[in-house]
């Protein structure tokens, strides 16, 4: 079921008593009531904070404001989440309309109604249009065209000229920094770092193929003391179960304090994307890429984890006996740093390769938390015999970024194999066996060694080569190996000679 299925159903679902928003000029003529009255958003008095932040209303600092909307939120039956995962699976995650988020925008009126479109022109506007997964092991350093994009709510316009955030909480000294004075080299050192943000989602697909989860998804602070958290804020409306919140999530104070946290306006030497969170957005080293808050609007200081959805309720990690029914928020470890993990970029799953004797294999590998890929092994056979990656061919080591890799693996045999890789980091982690080792009800971090099937077509095998020339000469295409051959496998002289040989297939006694 997609998601313009599961709207019809929610229609339906709401018999007689729906009303469509069509006659209401502001609201999306998709949008279904669940009330008689027309429901005004512009009562709501919702507005954009300040003159050249478009697209970013504050819920945060109005408690009033978010349980004013939580109401409003319930005159509209809004379509359920889409069913993807009980369903035939697609190879690559699936492609969502994403008609919820759209709607939950368009309920809110002006203030928010045009955000999903001006959203999708920053898309089209910045990234590479065709985002092929190859070009991202070609270089180590990916392009910023090339680099992924997860949001959970809208891309804010915001002019850097009006641009400041806050830095409050449990600080000595209040203070709301502009730009250019963040800019200002003799109040804030630079730095720049070679890091590697990876989503906590990468390889997602892999866990949903095994079993269906959950698809829901410092600058002048005075001596916070050891025990507090930085929390982080968005621009970004993030929609959640109804209601609504400014995006947020936190890290550690220590781990500000040990610089492994910085304020970055600038993407591999070029200003930051407006997707990637421009005007600043911030960089958690080692942590999954959900703490890498964009659109910064304030830094607080705090004693405790955000309470935000995002840090409290999502990016948990349960054991695999935990699901729907007894989750709880407390019971799920908070997901911070990265475990190691890796990937094969090519082949791809299904390719059939034809070889001498040897498959190349390219990839990546990455450990998080300041950890960094020692070691890196490919298998031919499903992970009995393992070859080791030659350190000549794996990239620079970091302590926060990926090293691409690549081998040419020795594989003697023919037909399916299982090609794995797994990844040694310098603390001798490594990866769970089987994604279902380390299956979890969020479906987050799928590190488990990463497996393809491929086709080998070993050409240094006499009768190999020998089949492939005659398919040649024939002007007959060898692949896919799917595909019937015009030809009989073998000659009349050919079978006679094998039969006798064989001693017939049929015995006489
Ligand atoms: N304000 C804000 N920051 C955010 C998000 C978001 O939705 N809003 N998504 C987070 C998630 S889940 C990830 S994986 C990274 C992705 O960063 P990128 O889009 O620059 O690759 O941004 C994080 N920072
Ligand atoms: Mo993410």
């Amino acid at each position: 079921m997609d998601e313009l299925t599961s709207f019809a159903n929610a229609r339906e679902m709401n018999g007689a008593t729906t009303k469509m928003a069509e006659d209401i000029e502001i609201l999306h003529p998709n949008l279904v009531l669940r009330t008689k009255e027309t429901p005004d958003p512009e009562a709501l008095g919702l507005e954009e904070e300040f003159p050249g932040w478009h697209g970013y209303v504050e819920w945060e600092r109005y408690p009033e404001r978010k349980k004013e909307v939580k109401e409003y939120m319930k005159k509209f039956n809004f379509p359920g989440a889409p069913e993807f995962q009980l369903v035939p699976l697609p190879k690559a995650n699936p492609i969502l309309e994403g008609v919820r988020w759209k709607q939950y925008h368009y309920a809110l009126g002006n203030a928010t109604k045009d955000i999903p479109a001006e959203s999708w022109f920053f898309v089209e506007k910045e990234k590479a249009p065709d985002m092929i997964h190859n070009r991202l092991v070609a270089t180590p350093i990916t392009r910023n065209e090339d680099h992924f994009v997860r949001n959970h709510g809208g891309i804010p316009e915001i002019d850097e000229d009006a641009y400041f955030f806050d830095v409050e909480g449990l600080v000595n000294c209040p203070k709301r920094l502009t730009m250019k004075e963040l800019k200002n080299e003799s109040i804030f050192p630079r730095q720049s770092n070679v890091v590697t943000i990876q989503c906590s989602g990468t390889r997602r697909i892999e866990q949903i193929h095994e079993y269906p989860g959950d698809g829901d998804e410092l600058i002048n602070a005075p001596d916070p003391s050891a025990s507090n958290h930085v929390e982080f804020l968005g621009a970004d409306t993030y929609f959640k179960k109804g209601e609504v919140f400014n995006y947020a999530v936190s890290a550690p104070w220590r781990k500000a304090k040990a610089n492994e946290v910085i304020l970055a306006w600038e993407m591999n030497g070029k200003p930051l994307p407006r997707i990637h969170g421009f005007p600043l957005r911030v960089v958690v080293f080692g942590y999954i890429g959900a703490r890498s808050c964009k659109w910064l609007t304030r830094i607080n200081i705090i004693n405790t984890e955000s309470t935000g959805p995002v840090q409290k309720k999502e990016y948990l990690y349960y054991n695999s006996q935990v699901g729907k029914h007894n989750a709880s928020y407390s019971s799920g470890f908070s997901i911070q740093d990265m475990p190691v993990s890796s990937a094969i970029m090519s082949p791809l799953d299904k390719d059939q390769i034809i070889h001498d004797g040897k498959i190349k294999m390219r990839g990546w590998a990455y450990s998080g938390g300041g950890h960094w890929p020692v070691r890196i092994e490919a298998s031919g056979d499903g992970g009995s015999i393992w070859y080791e990656v030659l350190y000549q061919n794996m990239t620079d080591k970091y302590y926060h970024a990926w090293r691409l890799w690549e081998i040419d693996l020795p594989v003697d045999a023919e037909g399916w194999l299982e090609l794995v890789v797994r990844c040694w980091d310098n603390a001798l982690n490594t990866q769970p066996t089987y994604v279902r080792s380390a299956w979890n009800w969020d479906l987050h971090v799928t590190s488990s060694c990463h497996r393809i099937k491929v086709y080998s077509i070993n050409k240094t095998r006499p009768k190999i080569a020998a089949k492939l020339k005659h398919f040649e000469k024939l002007g007959v295409p060898f692949l896919p190996i799917t595909q019937p051959g015009e030809m009989d496998l073998e000659g009349e002289e050919s079978y006679t000679q094998g039969m006798v040989a064989r001693g017939g297939r049929d015995l006489l006694e």
